[in-house]
């Protein structure tokens, strides 16, 4: 293939469960990351920043808030049919939603047989990584294999959440078993508490997935899901490769996250995720220029720090603070501010507080992620007595996270 033709199909219609109570209205790939960011900004940018000017997003489930981002964020020139366009279900072929992803591609052909793209890389929307698809494209065209799957190296303890790899030791490359989400897996020969786990990424040449996923549709005991029924029908016909993420090389990266992954599908991982950010040596560096994280340029002031009403000093220390807000007086540390919040003469440790949250005068936050216009009461705590959290309504997860939804008060 000279210079394929590329497109890219982004599967968001997941309903993030495990991120509750942060997807209560808002699908996952849209749950706000980093400040101003959201979920599926580093897949488009991976996508866009490999090269690929035709993507479309699949989304179904609470994708009000998604399909706006994507449409205000995501808007190429026109003029070289270049479009991130985010889909909903169509219900083309029936009358009913999604059954699973590999539906979510079946149900959405007509997108792809527009435009008549020779490979089709296929994406997961929950992830925080950095990935140059164009060099796992090149490996799939030199392996001439029926279908790509990334892979990475992960602890063995968390195998039971995703596909788990095992290759041909002949060919590394070659997949011999697929196991989606198993409970006893094995480790890796040379490393017994690591599996090779998909990254929920694929690459495929675009007839082979048209007619994979036609042939899916009429199976009746398919759950119609990508790593459950269609990798391992490729694997069964020895069609199936794999593509290690540690051979990867994106440009501007560091010794630190040349290989960060990170799939952000629980609030413990969401909030791990946010501390990867913030030290002076981060573990994923949002300011590699060379390789940028794109999303929606927000017409707000710079974050301003000053003096609270009695005159006194605050700090704000291994942290971020996105534009708009305005910190009087409050000590924040490690933690991660989104646009807009306004904080008072209050103490900020360990948190990740959502855009256009007011923290009022005297008030603790400590181990918590505040949603969206969440207002902490002046003098109020949160993340002080989780008994009291419990008991407020607030989600308390198993290592003391605590969760405050968008809008509510804290008293
Ligand atoms: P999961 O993420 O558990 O495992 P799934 O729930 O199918 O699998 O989600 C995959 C992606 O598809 C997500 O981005 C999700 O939002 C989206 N999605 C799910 N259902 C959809 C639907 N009906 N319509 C549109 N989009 C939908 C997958 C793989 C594993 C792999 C992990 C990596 O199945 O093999 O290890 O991802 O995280």
């Amino acid at each position: 293939m000279a210079s394929p033709k590329i497109f890219g199909i982004v599967l968001a219609g997941g309903e993030g469960k495990r991120l509750m109570p942060l997807t209560v209205d808002r699908a996952k790939p849209a749950v706000p990351f980093a400040g101003g960011y959201r979920l599926i900004d580093f897949a488009l940018s991976n996508l866009i920043n490999s090269g690929l000017r035709q993507v479309v997003v699949l989304t179904q489930y609470k994708s009000h808030s998604l399909d706006r981002h994507v449409s205000q964020t995501w808007r190429l020139s026109g003029i070289l049919n270049a479009y991130v366009a985010s889909v909903p279900a169509q219900q083309r072929v029936g009358k009913r939603w999604f059954s699973g992803s590999a539906d979510a591609i079946f149900q959405s052909l007509n997108l792809i047989r527009d435009e008549k793209p020779d490979i089709v890389v296929v994406v997961g929307a929950d992830h925080v990584y950095r990935m140059d698809f164009r060099q796992m494209i090149d490996a799939h065209i030199e392996n001439e294999a029926g279908v790509t799957v990334a892979g990475i190296r992960q602890p063995i303890s968390l195998a039971y959440q995703f596909g788990v790899i095992e290759t041909d030791p002949a060919n590394p490359q070659r997949i011999a078993a697929f196991r989606e989400k198993p409970t006893d897996a094995l480790g890796l020969p040379d490393s017994p508490h690591e599996i090779l786990a998909s990254m929920g990424n694929y690459v495929f040449d675009a007839d082979v997935l048209i007619d994979a996923v036609t042939r899916d549709a009429d199976i009746e005991n398919s759950k119609h899901d990508m790593g459950g029924d269609i990798v391992p029908a490729f694997v069964d016909r020895g069609e199936a490769y794999v593509y290690d993420l540690n051979r990867n090389d994106v440009p501007g990266s560091t010794d630190r996250d040349k290989y960060y992954w990170r799939d952000v599908g629980t609030i413990e991982s969401f909030f791990d995720a946010h501390q990867d950010l913030i030290s002076a040596l981060p573990v994923f560096n949002l300011y590699n220029a060379e390789w940028p994280i794109f999303t929606q340029q927000l017409n707000l002031p710079p974050a301003k720090f000053v003096r609270d009403a009695a005159g006194e000093v605050g700090a704000v220390i291994d942290s971020i603070v996105s534009l708009g807000s305005v910190l009087s007086g409050s000590h924040i540390e490690r933690s991660v501010l989104g646009s807009g919040v306004v904080a008072e003469s209050a103490r900020i440790v360990d948190s990740i507080v959502f855009e256009k949250a007011q923290i009022g005068a005297g008030a603790v936050v400590e181990r918590a992620i505040l949603d969206k216009e969440v207002v902490v009461a002046p003098g109020a705590q949160v993340g002080v007595d989780h008994a009291a959290d419990r008991a407020r309504g607030f989600t308390v997860t198993e290592t003391g996270i605590v969760v405050v939804g968008k809008g509510q008060t804290v008293a």
